[in-house]
């Protein structure tokens, strides 16, 4: 089944110009811990990902092995709600720094997300944002505690990173134009809570996510001169909208209507509910399918962007919309990022890229570094 089936246009690829690395503050670390830490990162052989899981069935998940803790002093979040949810129960390491196999086996425990979509998600972040060397990747800001970079222009910079994955008009996260780019925002939330009352009487359901989808690309293309909406944003930004309320709810319920209260435990806490159970993972595939192709048919849009001033959205053809269009996206992403990889960079970027096709049954392998 296709993860997006909609087919608006593919075939010349839209490369994004990536930025260089900067200089953020170094998760609490003083230059002398530093030192002491950089020697230890090895190379690492990535193990192939984890598969689907022999048990898919609802279950208790906020249970006695997986208890929330607050963040303690270095702990990293970051845009995705889902992740720094895994992470504050423990399904993830608690300081959020993770390998795509961690990833892999989290979001299927604790949530009952299925192989293909958490091989894509978890291989797509790592090629773009991740440190392919040592398998590490951070769920929000750039850290010292991924190792020693590969040489620019990779950026390793975590799943904040505008424009690999990070993009313009999430549900509750503000533009990168705005500023901050990942943390809950309380404005953007309380607009989640308006339309989930007027189109939910109160709770956020499918139907509410093809509004308020709209609403925010509409919203970016007036307020944002440099909203930007083509693939992968264009994709993901749709899958994002429906998880909450196929992800979110309780499993015992799995009646697509995420209550407000539970809605903000996820987003700003990154808490599930107490006794929450997680969905029922031979269904999940099927239901984010089908929910962000009706989302998307309610309003279509094309992928585009503001030409450098508010609402001045000029869609682009060519923007593929199509799962092998996304994943030749990716590719060409993180090529950008590696022009010429050598040694063990270019051993593990080849078996990285060889788990992410993975994620993409159908499609043709590309093999931008030789076969
Ligand atoms: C499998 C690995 C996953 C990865 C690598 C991942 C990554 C991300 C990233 C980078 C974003 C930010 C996009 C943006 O708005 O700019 C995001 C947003 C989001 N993710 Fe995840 N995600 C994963 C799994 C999940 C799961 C399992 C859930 C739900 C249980 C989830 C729910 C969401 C939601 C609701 C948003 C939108 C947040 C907002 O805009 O307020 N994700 N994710
Ligand atoms: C929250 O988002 C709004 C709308 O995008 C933006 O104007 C505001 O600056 C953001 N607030 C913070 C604290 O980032
Ligand atoms: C969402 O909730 C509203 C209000 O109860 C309802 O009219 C609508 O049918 C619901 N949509 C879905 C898909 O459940
Ligand atoms: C979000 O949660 C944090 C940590 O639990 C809390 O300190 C903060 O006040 C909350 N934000 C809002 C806007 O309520
Ligand atoms: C998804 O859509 C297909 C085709 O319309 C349908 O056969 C299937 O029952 C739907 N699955 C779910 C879980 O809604
Ligand atoms: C890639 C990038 O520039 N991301 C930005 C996201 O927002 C934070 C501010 O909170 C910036 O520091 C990052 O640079």
């Amino acid at each position: 089944m296709a993860k997006f089936t909609t087919l608006l246009a593919l075939s010349v690829l839209a490369i994004q110009a990536v930025a260089f690395p900067q200089h953020q503050p170094l998760a609490g670390l003083t230059e002398r811990e530093l030192e002491d830490l950089l020697p230890r990162f090895k190379p690492v052989v990535p193990p192939p990902p984890p598969g689907p899981p022999k048990d898919t069935s609802v279950k208790l998940v906020n249970d006695k092995d997986h208890p929330y803790e607050p963040l303690r002093k270095g702990d990293i979040r970051g845009p995705c709600p889902g992740l720094n949810t895994l992470a504050s129960h423990g399904y993830l390491p608690r300081n959020g720094v993770v390998t795509p196999a961690q990833i892999i086996n989290a979001v299927q425990d604790g949530f009952g997300m299925d192989n293909e979509l958490a091989i894509l998600l978890a291989y797509s972040t790592m090629l773009t944002d991740g440190n392919v060397v040592t398998n590490l990747m951070s769920i929000g800001q750039k850290t010292p505690l991924t190792g020693p970079d590969p040489p620019a222009p990779a950026i390793v910079g975590g799943l904040n990173t505008h424009g690999t994955f990070e993009g313009d008009a999430g549900l509750t996260r503000a533009d990168f134009f705005f500023g901050d780019n990942h943390s809950f925002n309380q404005t953007l939330f309380n607009e989640f809570v308006e339309f989930s009352n007027k189109f939910g009487g109160g709770v956020y359901n499918q139907t509410v996510a093809a509004e308020y989808r709209f609403f925010r690309i509409q919203q970016s293309t007036a307020e944002n001169p440099t909203f930007t909406f083509v693939t992968p944003r264009f994709v993901t930004a749709y899958r994002e909208s429906v998880f909450p309320f196929i992800f979110f709810v309780d499993g015992r319920k799995a009646d697509g209507q995420l209550s407000m209260k539970d809605a903000f435990g996820f987003f700003n806490e990154s808490r599930m509910p107490d006794g929450f159970h997680r969905a029922d993972g031979s269904k999940t595939a099927d239901l984010v399918g089908n929910a962000s192709d009706a989302i998307f048919a309610a309003h279509p849009v094309q992928p585009g962007a503001n030409a450098g001033k508010v609402n001045t959205y000029t869609p682009d053809p060519n923007s593929p919309t199509d799962d092998c269009g996304l994943y030749e996206t990716f590719v060409n992403l993180m090529v950008k990022q590696y022009p010429n990889p050598q040694g063990v960079l270019r051993t593990n970027l080849n078996l990285n890229l060889g788990f992410f096709f993975q994620g993409f049954p159908g499609c043709t392998q590309l093999f931008p570094f030789g076969q």
